[in-house]
């Protein structure tokens, strides 16, 4: 249809997107045969392909889907397997119209497993570099820390010389912190967050996806992050929205992931229109694409669908979310 492609030439800038949440159930097979690594053999979900893209229509919180992320990861093992990872990504997001785009990748996820850290960033390197080549996609890296490991875990991956190295050496920009949210409240990584201050990192944090507005107030006032990831429960505090607003602090939301996470009903129900409304800037984003059943666009199309946005409000969207990115002056200067 004609809106289909209005969206879809849009210049669109992805902020929330996790790398690995871009595994496929069909590379998760291809690689676990490949590195011959055995999938959970009492869950009927990992019977077949068809099996697993089924059980991903049923999740029923964040913690049931991150049950199925981490198993999914792991059969990445070689830089080559990230490579590929990404690279699938990347054709997903040149078909989609996308123009720039900004990572999360978990390193805890795999240096757990003995996957070493230069692994998973030389993997994910080649595939940005050829995305830029082949595509003219922009992308930089951002380092979360998982929330459900013990704080002391974040700060001796943070403190580690390979990930200190990739944060002097520009390949990584920024930090964020993701995985389980309830019962975590953002403070309990003042630390960490204060650290990466000190060495001019871009900083963000998962709050008010499945957590309460009192995590975003939180995670503003210990972390001092200048983006938020999801924040939709934002919602529920009318005074700390309105500081949002006029503070000028990006939200990533990911509709289809909330509403397939059960953090809303149905995407009528994430908050968009009163975003738009109140002035709180945010991009619209994929988070966990392979999971959830749909790539950025299907999110453009699914919040068009919803709220029928004007061409003027799309532009405005696709405009903030180039201001909000975290890309060089330079290149902000050539996407405006
Ligand atoms: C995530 Cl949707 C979501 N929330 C929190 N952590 C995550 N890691 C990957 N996807
Ligand atoms: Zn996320």
């Amino acid at each position: 249809s004609s809106i289909h492609s209005f969206l879809q030439a849009l210049p669109k800038v992805e902020h929330h997107m996790h790398i690995e949440g871009a595994l496929s159930p069909s590379l998760i097979f291809k690689l676990a045969a490949k590195n011959g690594i055995e999938l959970p053999k009492d869950d009927s979900a990992f019977s077949s392909v068809e099996s697993l893209v089924e059980r991903y229509k049923h999740f029923t919180s964040l913690d049931d889907f991150l049950h199925y992320y981490y198993i999914g990861m792991s059969v990445l093992l070689s830089a080559g397997d990230f490579e590929a990872l990404a690279w699938d990504y990347f054709q997903h997001a040149a078909a989609d119209g996308v123009v720039h785009a900004e990572l999360f990748y978990d390193p805890q996820a795999h240096t757990s497993r003995g996957v070493s850290y230069s692994t998973i960033v030389s993997g994910i390197s080649a595939a940005r570099k050829r995305a830029e080549s082949e595509f003219g996609i922009t992308t930089e890296l951002i380092c979360c820390f998982l929330r459900h490991l013990p704080v002391s875990d974040s700060l001796m991956a943070f403190d580690s010389s390979e990930i200190q190295a990739s944060f002097k050496d520009g390949s990584v920009i920024g930090i964020g912190l993701d995985s389980t949210e309830l019962d975590k409240p953002p403070h309990l990584w003042k630390e960490l967050y204060a650290k990466a201050a000190t060495q001019e990192l871009n900083l963000t944090a998962h709050a008010g996806e499945e957590g309460p507005a009192e995590y975003i107030t939180d995670a503003l006032a210990s972390l001092h992050i200048s983006r938020i990831d999801h924040g939709v429960h934002l919602i529920d505090d009318p005074e700390l929205m309105a500081s949002v607003a006029k503070e000028g602090i990006m939200l990533t939301v990911c509709p289809i992931s909330n509403v397939v996470l059960k953090c809303f009903p149905s995407i009528k129900d994430v908050p968009i229109r009163k975003f738009l409304d109140a002035g709180v800037r945010f991009s619209i984003n994929s988070d966990d694409p392979a999971y959830f059943g749909g790539y950025i666009l299907d999110n453009y199309c699914a919040v068009d669908d919803a709220f029928q946005l004007s061409a003027e409000e799309w532009k405005s969207v696709c405009r903030a979310a180039i201001e909000g990115s975290w890309c060089s002056e330079e290149r902000k200067a050539e996407l405006l």
